[in-house]
């Protein structure tokens, strides 16, 4: 079995729960069991969510031996970690960067992501979905597929 790494981090396990009209009313669960439905058939997903920077670092660097590629949505350090850009430049497999809201239609400081120089595609403001189509993109990569 293949895994994909599903990052995810700060303040995202109040999905559902908080601010809806950005985030929508959908939880973490959910992204989990919809991410599980998208894999093809000797694919899986192991999601996991930290307020911390570092617990996501370390998630990064297991993965390295772990997994087939990450799909991340790295929440607000998206726009401050150069230390979560310096892992995953030490990852080898697919990355594919994944924000639920559309954020360039939302505050300037939103606009820049240094997660993006690493990552292989970056989905933003779709929804649940852009975590679906992540995952789907990493199967079709990780089968050799470009
Ligand atoms: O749109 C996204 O997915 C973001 O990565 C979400 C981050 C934000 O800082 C990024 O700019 C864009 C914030 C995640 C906070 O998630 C919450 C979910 C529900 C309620 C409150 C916060």
């Amino acid at each position: 079995m293949k895994t994909i790494y599903v990052l995810n981090g700060p303040n995202l396990n109040l999905l559902g729960k908080r601010q809806p009209e950005i985030y929508g009313s959908a939880t973490l669960e959910d992204v989990e069991r919809l991410c599980a439905a998208a894999c093809d058939a000797g694919f899986g997903i192991r999601l996991l969510q930290s307020n911390h920077e570092g617990q996501i670092i370390d998630w990064i660097h297991e993965a390295r031996e772990a997994s087939c590629g990450i799909v991340i949505n790295p929440g607000a350090f998206t726009h401050t970690s150069v230390a979560i850009l310096d892992a995953l430049n030490a990852y080898e497999p697919p990355v594919i960067e994944v924000h639920i809201s559309q954020v360039h239609k939302r505050e300037a400081f939103r606009h820049h992501s240094y997660v993006s120089l690493r990552a292989d595609g970056v989905i933003a403001g779709l929804g649940l979905a852009g975590y679906v189509a992540g995952v789907r993109r990493i199967c079709q990569l990780a089968s050799g597929a470009g």
